[in-house]
């Protein structure tokens, strides 16, 4: 599969790269890693990335505004999105040819062709692997490629913290701090956060709920993150807080938006993406999301989970 998509990266002129909405390290620098490996390695092709940029993540990349036209016969490559309807910038199959590159479950095999490696911790280090194997081809590499695979490996991997952190991962990162970047610069951009998104970790830890089997949640309502002046997305990042709570297997957090209540699964065990997907949602085996709209749609959730964390401990 790696060999077809060389070649079709070789064949085309023009290559628009896409990631998923609600970007994080890993789509941006997957999607931004991938295209100055390209530009480097083909300085005459059109090379393209696009999307709704997330503020906080300009410090990445900055993305290109390009016409309808330009998809005419392109190549379009998509990082780190499982599923169609996730792909930000709508226009993704508006190309000649399209390619999934991935490591979440292959749920919506989108594409004409498909890469998608579920023991890769990011897509950023899929990105990595696939510029050594063709290295010998012609790919080439830069700094500010290894910067931005580099972030995307460090945001997914929790600073090699979860699970899905291998001894490929270590190496792969490994290999590019070699390269020069301020990986001081990188890490200060990533963790910093606004001092009202601090005030609002205090909240969380003061007032989450602790449930049977090993479960926890915290409900941020609009009028909570109003008082606090955080937006959904901010309040997001905080989920990973509850992680350090002793006992806990599995917690979730419900973000409200204007149209919905955001679900943000986390668990140390118990495989939660199925629960996801049965609120609307999807996503990593321990880390995933979902969208309902009710509070009391929460606790269905939450006795879900219960039942999640039950089956768990018996099977063990
Ligand atoms: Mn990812």
């Amino acid at each position: 599969m790696k060999e077809k998509i060389f070649e079709a990266m070789l064949k085309y002129d023009t290559i628009i790269i896409h990631r998923h909405v609600r970007p994080d390290p890993d789509a941006y620098g997957s999607q931004g890693g991938l295209a100055e490996i390209l530009k480097e390695s083909f300085p005459e092709k059109n090379i393209y990335t696009v999307g709704t940029e997330e503020e906080s993540l300009h410090f990445l990349r900055r993305l290109d505004n390009i016409d309808d036209d330009t998809y005419n016969g392109a190549l379009v490559i998509v990082c780190d999105t499982a599923n169609a309807e996730r792909i930000c910038d709508r226009r993704y199959d508006l190309g000649e040819m399209l390619v999934k590159i991935d490591h979440h479950p292959n749920e919506d095999p989108y594409g004409d062709l498909v890469w998608v490696d579920t023991t890769a911790s990011s897509t950023s280090e899929m990105i990595y692997e696939f510029y050594k194997e063709f290295n010998a081809q012609g790919l080439q590499f830069s700094d500010e490629a290894a910067r931005l695979l580099y972030a995307g490996i460090v945001g997914d991997t929790g600073r090699f913290l979860f699970p899905s952190t291998t001894e490929k991962t270590f190496s792969y990162a490994g290999e590019l701090i070699l390269y020069n970047f301020s990986r001081t610069e990188v890490y200060d951009k990533m963790y910093e956060l606004p001092p009202q998104v601090v005030k609002l970790n205090g909240y969380v830890l003061q007032n989450f709920t602790i449930h049977k089997n090993g479960v926890a949640s915290l409900k941020m309502t609009k009028e909570l993150l109003e008082k606090y002046g955080v937006r959904p997305s901010q309040a997001s990042l905080l989920v990973s807080e509850l992680g350090n709570v002793q006992g806990i297997k599995a917690w979730v957090f419900f973000i409200e938006e204007e149209d919905q209540i955001r679900v943000r699964l986390r668990s140390k065990g118990p495989v939660i993406n199925g629960l996801a997907r049965e609120y609307r949602g999807g996503g990593h085996p321990l880390a995933a999301g979902a969208s309902i709209h009710s509070w009391e749609e929460s606790n269905h959730v939450i006795r879900s989970l219960e039942e999640l964390c039950r089956e768990y401990a018996v099977r063990d």
